[in-house]
């Protein structure tokens, strides 16, 4: 039966951000009011919202979430009602894994499958290179090639696709999907990877240095000699991609035994990017160069990708270029489109800021919601929907490969909640509750027994997991043991 269908996913998790004093009052009229004051109550809702979206959108045997979720009433959509592929289509899929409910992302997974087929003969005719590719944008008939303008050249939808894919298996430890479903993408785009990037020429400034071009960044443009250009080599968001892109491939072929020289040979020319560069401004450089940015306040930051929802930046083991990205996000501002606000509030979640986060899904709600709780670009489009969800469980847990934070981002403005069944990487379900702005209590249950380093404020302890056991913690992380 269909509610049973919805209960099942749905109630996987919970969040309570406090008393709902507003409940009785109509959401329209909370969202209108939140322009006035904060309605923590609501961002927990939203949350909810987020979940109850995906889940009524993609579904095992459908197609993926587009533009506008499934809710397209016009026969002439904003953009197609299109899947694009710089930002939008991905940013639908991040709630799933965090709040436990990967199975929506099976439509993507078949997307992605159909892709890497129109993908290699785009690939052939454009590049004449192995592998697939993904322009910046797809739709129904899986288009692949460049479309709508010069931007519409951005070549790396295949390489941000496939390390989506890796982190589910990061989430799961899913090796049958591992093998079968991911590892083929994943290898097709290293290859593609492999076979287009071209050494840098003398007289440039990393002359030598493997780089990718044409290149663009997302959907910024600069000055040059006066001069408004789009075009460049080795835009950064491109070196993030590929660097986190072999990085998982080499991991991949490993855990699978498989592709050895093709592991090398992405292990040794990961070695040969550029780095990544802090310009004039403190901020991180979004281009090779330092060049002007032609629009300081563009809604993309494709820049920050290694911050969120790529992992090679982060306060703790990357402090400068995490102060770098926080400079950038300083001069980009906090203005933006609704999906823009919601890649802002996870960003500022990674820079372990929560009441900037907070600020910006305030924003979000106030300024990018429309009454019926859809998120607005304008117009109505769903991808702040589910990346706002997904960037208030980052404000209330973040993991990595080996260790999981609770309540890194957690602002002044939610001094009480509790939230279960959150997903960490590593298989991990967590519990969570606070009091006061401070940790009362957690619970992990991991899928496979492993030990994880479990942080909280200045805290951090080793917790062996069983597997199939639930592990209770006080708020100083001390195990408690059950009656
Ligand atoms: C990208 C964004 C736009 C819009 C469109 C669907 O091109 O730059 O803001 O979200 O996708």
């Amino acid at each position: 039966d269909q509610r049973g269908d919805h209960q099942a996913l749905f109630r996987r998790v919970t969040l309570a951000l406090g008393p709902d004093r507003n409940a009785h009052i109509p959401t329209d009229m909370r969202i209108a009011a939140m322009k006035s004051a904060d309605d923590p109550a609501l961002a927990a809702l939203y949350f909810h919202y987020g979940r109850y979206l995906l889940i009524a959108a993609s579904r095992p045997g459908g197609q993926p979430a587009n533009l506008q979720g499934l809710w397209n009433d016009s026969l002439t959509p904003p953009w197609g009602a299109k899947m694009t592929t710089n930002i939008n289509l991905q940013m639908n899929y991040w709630l799933a894994e965090s709040g436990d409910l990967w199975e929506t992302q099976v439509p993507l997974w078949d997307l992605i499958g159909d892709l890497q087929e129109s993908g290699a003969r785009t690939e052939k005719i454009h590049y004449n290179a192995r592998g697939w590719v993904l322009h910046h944008n797809t739709d129904l008939w899986r288009a692949t090639t460049p479309v709508d303008g010069a931007w519409g050249m951005w070549p790396m939808g295949q390489a941000w696709l496939a390390n989506q894919m890796w982190d589910h298996y990061r989430f799961s430890g899913d090796r049958v999907f591992l093998d079968s479903c991911a590892y083929p993408a994943m290898k097709g785009a290293v290859r593609f990877v492999l076979d287009t990037l071209v050494q840098a020429p003398a007289g440039t400034r990393f002359a030598g240095r493997l780089v990718t071009n044409p290149s663009f960044s997302p959907e910024n443009s600069y000055f040059l000699n006066g001069k408004r250009s789009q075009l460049t080599y080795a835009a950064t968001m491109d070196l993030e991609l590929i660097d986190e892109l072999f990085a998982a491939f080499g991991e991949a072929s490993r855990l699978l035994g498989r592709d050895a020289a093709l592991r090398a040979e992405a292990v040794a020319t990961r070695k040969r990017l550029p780095p990544l560069q802090v310009g004039a401004r403190g901020q991180l450089q979004e281009w090779i160069e330092d060049y002007r940015e032609a629009e300081p306040e563009n809604r993309h930051v494709s820049h920050l990708y290694a911050l969120y929802p790529g992992q090679a930046i982060s306060p703790r083991v990357t402090p400068k270029l995490a102060a770098a990205a926080r400079r950038t996000l300083e001069l980009r501002g906090d203005g933006g489109t609704g999906w823009s606000k919601a890649w802002k509030i996870a960003f500022w979640a990674r820079l372990l800021d929560g009441d900037h986060a907070h600020k910006m899904l305030q924003s979000l709600l106030a300024e990018s919601t429309l009454p019926n709780m859809f998120d607005t670009h304008p117009p109505f489009q769903i991808d702040g929907n589910f990346g706002a969800a997904a960037a208030i469980a980052e404000m209330l847990l973040q993991s990595d490969d080996n260790s999981i934070t609770l309540l890194p981002a957690l602002p002044s403005a939610w001094p009480d909640g509790r939230v279960t069944g959150l997903r960490a990487r590593g298989g991990v379900t967590v519990d969570i509750a606070w009091r006061g702005g401070q940790l009362t209590e957690a619970a992990l249950a991991g899928n496979r027994a492993h030990t994880v380093s479990v942080q909280n404020a200045a805290r951090r302890v080793a917790i062996p997991l069983p597997s199939a056991r639930t592990v209770r913690l006080d708020g100083q992380l001390r195990p408690v043991s059950i009656p």
